[in-house]
């Protein structure tokens, strides 16, 4: 009966999502007018503007612009989307509505480069970046869009966020708010790589789609997705082997992007140059970064956006929202679970409103404004939170170390010998990184139960005891690990998890064949190619059998692991095909032969001598 009546809801809930956006579709025809232009920038490229203007010429607007790669259509002046701006709070209390086509993508003219390298001066027309484009775009409009009351907002997620920080950069006086969420910051650190492991699923099958076009032709044609006949993706790419392989099999050398990630496996300067953040100074227009704290792709660029622009521009309004997402949750649905786990309130919805809307039209509109600086959502115990800056000035630092026995404590080792657990870790059998099969980076991996790993002799867990106070981690944890290897590089995986006591109950959301009871929630996890511990753009070999340091930061949380709960780490040296395999031997992985892959035997020490842990901030409230 459950399941007919969560059916029945399920079904309403779609039904009243479908009305609404097919009568938000009829509103815009009704009550909006489509228009389509050529932009020129300063360098005589045109970049491909769509304008939506509200019908009623009885009032000035400001202008809410997306800047996309992508595209912006539906293409034709009778062709209309069906949503304008972050929600449709914005649609109904009037906005001109601007979406572009960002330099070299499919109807403006151009080369495309990924995230385009910001310059710090600009002496020539043909000195060009996102932020010259953006402030062109906004000096056309202004002049030529009629009805603007001269203000500018813009907003993005994922890629489009990356152009909403890129377009702070533009620093016309016009732009007076500006959301970028889920903002790529650092390509190599954000989409391409984690700590130098490449992630391999989620980019895989993306270039072949992304890759529409490589010239300076404008066009419609979407790109062709890549077809792997198979839902299996751990069989697929273990099948596939070397990374090299996915020329030779598959693409042929014919996805330049593709091949910029095959080309560049270290943080080099064409990585460097794909790095927003030291451009982030000088910033008058007030921001509000927003992100998912499981969002798979630009956890890290959300973060650190957000940081830098605070730090770097103190006199400057910026904001922090962060909830309990996946990438760009918080722009669709409820946000009111992931997988089986429960967040108890809509808090999507909540975050639109109170939060984006709430932003945008004081900024825009002047409207009063109530909102903290941080608005954080408090996983574990689900509950907002608002604080001054982020993280919280009473989080404190401290230690959780991994004992001998398997323990986890903030207690520091006692042992004066040389304790450790080892493994082997064989890439030709990678731990997986989700328990079912899948060809994608299925989003909920980041709060799905870990037990199906706790079991495999390639994992090592650590675990404290029952608590018994609440504990709340706030802000960015780092692992410090004393390892050692028979090879000469390794990749170490850190998964901080949350375990319910046996007597938790199952919630409307746990699948059919789960139990919540003794359920291993991660919270945050992250990975770190060993040869980088040096520093991303300088690998170094490990010298076999030597007890070395790897030190690397996993993303901000604020979660409360409540009394009964335990705090558990689990370690391993694969995470496939989440991220690629490494042959373990000190080499350019990229380029690796099949036979390159070796089996090896990890050590991870846990004495006084050569400690390891994770440094935390715990919240002292
Ligand atoms: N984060 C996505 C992405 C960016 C760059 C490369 C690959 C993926 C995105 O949604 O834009």
């Amino acid at each position: 009966m459950k399941k007919l009546i969560l059916l029945f809801l399920l079904l309403l809930a779609i039904r009243v999502t479908a009305q609404e956006a097919s009568a938000d579709a009829a509103y815009i025809k009704e009550n909006y007018s489509k228009y389509e232009y050529q932009v020129p920038m300063r360098d005589g490229k045109k970049l491909f503007t769509v304008v939506y203007a509200p019908k009623d010429h009885s009032k000035t607007y400001p202008v809410m612009m997306q800047r996309t790669c992508y595209n912006v259509g539906p293409y034709g002046p009778e062709h209309y989307k069906t949503s304008l701006g972050p929600s449709s709070l914005f649609l109904h209390d009037g906005y001109i509505f601007v979406y572009q086509d960002v330099r070299g993508r499919w109807m403006s003219e151009g080369i495309f480069q990924e995230m385009t390298p910001a310059l710090e001066e600009h002496k020539t027309s043909t000195d060009i970046d996102e932020g010259t484009d953006t402030y062109d775009t906004i000096d056309w409009l202004l002049k030529n869009v009629s009805g603007n009351d001269g203000k500018v907002g813009v907003w993005g997620i994922s890629y489009p966020g990356f152009y909403t920080t890129a377009a702070l950069l533009s620093r016309h006086p016009a732009l007076l708010a500006a959301s970028p969420q889920a903002p790529i910051a650092n390509l190599y650190h954000d989409d391409a790589f984690h700590n130098g492991a490449f992630m391999l699923t989620a980019n895989f099958g993306f270039y072949p789609y992304f890759t529409n076009r490589q010239d300076d032709k404008p066009t419609q044609q979407a790109g062709k997705r890549f077809e792997a006949g198979t839902n299996d993706g751990y069989d697929f790419f273990l099948k596939m082997g070397s990374l090299r392989n996915s020329n030779v099999k598959y693409y042929q050398d014919t996805i330049r992007l593709w091949n910029e990630m095959m080309d560049h496996p270290n943080y080099d300067q064409h990585w460097k140059d794909r790095n927003i953040l030291p451009h982030l100074h000088d910033i008058k227009t007030a921001t509000l970064v927003t992100g998912g704290w499981y969002d798979a792709e630009d956890l890290y660029g959300a973060i650190k956006t957000y940081k830098v622009l605070k730090m770097r521009n103190p006199n400057t309004p910026v904001y922090f929202a962060m909830g309990p997402w996946v990438h760009g949750g918080w722009a669709r649905g409820d946000g009111d679970h992931l997988g089986d786990v429960d967040f108890g309130a809509a808090t999507s919805a909540y975050y639109r409103e109170k939060i984006e809307f709430a932003f945008f039209s004081h900024y825009l509109k002047g409207t009063v404004l109530d909102l903290p600086k941080v608005s954080v959502f408090e996983t574990g115990v689900n509950q907002w939170k608002a604080y001054n800056q982020w993280p919280p000035e009473d989080s404190k630092e401290q230690n959780l170390y991994f004992l001998p026995n398997g323990k986890l404590s903030f207690e520091a080792p006692k042992d004066k010998g040389n304790a450790f657990n080892e493994f082997v870790s064989d890439p030709n059998k990678p731990v997986p990184f989700i328990n079912h099969k899948t060809m994608d980076m299925d989003r909920e991996y980041m709060t799905s139960d870990q037990r199906f790993a706790a079991a495999m002799p390639d994992v090592l867990t650590y675990q404290t005891d029952v608590l018994t106070n609440d504990v709340t981690l706030s802000g960015d944890i780092w692992a410090h690990l004393s390892v050692s290897t028979t090879g000469t590089d390794a990749d170490w995986v850190v998964k901080v998890i949350d375990v319910y006591p046996d007597t938790a109950q199952n919630n409307k959301w746990t699948g059919k064949e789960v139990q919540m009871a003794g359920y291993q929630q991660m919270v945050r996890s992250e990975a770190m190619r060993g040869k980088f511990r040096h520093g991303f753009d300088s690998p170094v070999a490990f010298t076999p059998g030597k007890v070395s340091r790897v030190n690397f930061e996993l993303q901000d949380v604020l979660h409360t692991f409540k009394t009964g709960h335990r705090i558990m780490v689990q370690l391993q040296s694969t995470w496939f095909p989440l991220i690629d395999r490494n042959t373990q031997q000190f080499q350019d992985i990229m380029k690796a032969k099949d036979t390159d892959f070796k089996s090896e035997t990890h050590r991870v020490f846990t004495s006084a001598v050569n400690p390891s842990f994770l440094r935390v901030k715990v919240l002292q409230e």
